[in-house]
């Protein structure tokens, strides 16, 4: 048995172990109906890049739902789940992490978020009735995006930039290249019992768009980086979710707005379900900071560059790299 699961560890050896710590309770935590949410916005986005969102508005059964049908496919035999890999990047994919050798210890399904686009591919997710899966998904994304529409209008009133929809418009342009993805992180109970360390489903990163809007179970997992480097758990709440800024929002507010680096360990006992919807920019929008937003004589710290640019940079790096680098002025 044990020789078995040694096996299986060198199997897994490319996949990294972390430590976990402890849950961090300074996480800001805001209330989407307070008054002052746009002040107390800004203020986590400009320390954390991060924030707890709740009194959301997302009604529950389309999260449970949609939870409901993804625990279904992920159940589902390997072969079954296999006919919707891999991904290109869309589809289901398993351990492997976009396409220059990152691995985590996780299944996941990446979606495009565009209805128009439903591919075959999101339909055969739920094959007795191939509707189901891709509407659960519509009624969750479009409840999901008009809240992503009043976080970014409300930061942008914080931020004092007008026009208030500055920010929202480019998310919600009918060109939005925005997507939209499922994790799933099964149990390494035997693995962590001989690495005496937990598995890292998803590496660190940070993510390449405007915004993420992310809504997991109350499986532990989620670590974010704090501004001294220090690695911290979110304490998971499945009635809440989590908003972090992207690499765009902190080009565009010419890094007031920080993006925000975290990653994910795998529970020890316990699956994690994730899913996170990412808003970006239409491919040929230009992004650089907002001009409304710099000081007299402040000057942009990014070359100018397209979030097709950048996108297609952002594919040719491993998770971990520090992918803004390349656009800085030196
Ligand atoms: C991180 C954020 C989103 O999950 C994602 C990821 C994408 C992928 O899984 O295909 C990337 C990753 C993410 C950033 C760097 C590249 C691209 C994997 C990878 C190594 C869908 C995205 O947009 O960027």
């Amino acid at each position: 048995m044990v020789a078995l699961s040694q096996t299986a560890l060198d199997q897994y050896s490319l996949i990294k172990t972390c430590k976990p710590s402890g849950f961090f309770s300074g996480i800001p935590v805001i209330n989407l109906t307070d008054p002052d949410a746009k002040s107390l916005i800004v203020e986590a986005c400009q320390e954390f890049g991060f924030f707890k969102l709740v009194n959301h508005g997302v009604r529950m059964e389309f999260i449970s739902r949609l939870e409901t049908l993804a625990i279904s496919f992920f159940d589902l035999p390997q072969s079954e789940k296999d006919k919707v890999g891999p991904p290109d990047p869309f589809g289901y994919g398993n351990k492997r992490i976009g396409p220059n050798g990152d691995i985590g210890w996780i299944e996941y399904l990446l979606l495009n978020t565009n209805p128009q686009i439903t591919s075959h591919k999101t339909l055969s997710i739920s094959q007795e009735n191939p509707q189901i899966f891709s509407s659960a998904v519509d009624d969750y994304i479009l409840a999901v995006k008009s809240m992503a529409y009043e976080v970014l209008e409300l930061m942008a009133d914080g931020l004092g930039i007008e026009p208030r929809n500055v920010l929202s418009k480019l998310v919600r342009d009918e060109k939005s290249d925005s997507c939209f993805r499922v994790n799933y992180y099964p149990p390494c109970q035997e693995l962590q019992a001989l690495s005496g360390r937990n598995l890292v489903g998803f590496g660190e990163h940070t993510d390449p768009q405007i915004i993420s809007v992310l809504r997991s179970n109350n499986t532990t997992g989620l670590q974010i980086c704090l501004r001294d480097g220090t690695w911290v758990s979110v304490p998971p709440d499945q009635t809440s979710f989590f908003i972090n800024v992207g690499d765009a929002l902190q080009v565009m507010t010419n890094g007031r707005l920080r993006s925000l680096k975290h990653r994910v360990l795998a529970d020890t006992i316990k699956s994690r379900i994730s899913m996170i919807y990412f808003g970006g920019p239409p491919l040929s929008e230009k992004i650089a900071p907002l001009p409304n937003l710099l000081a007299e004589g402040e000057e942009s710290l990014y070359e100018q560059f397209t979030w097709c640019e950048y996108k297609n940079s952002a594919y040719k790096s491993r998770l971990a790299d520090y992918r803004l680098g390349l656009f800085e002025k030196k």
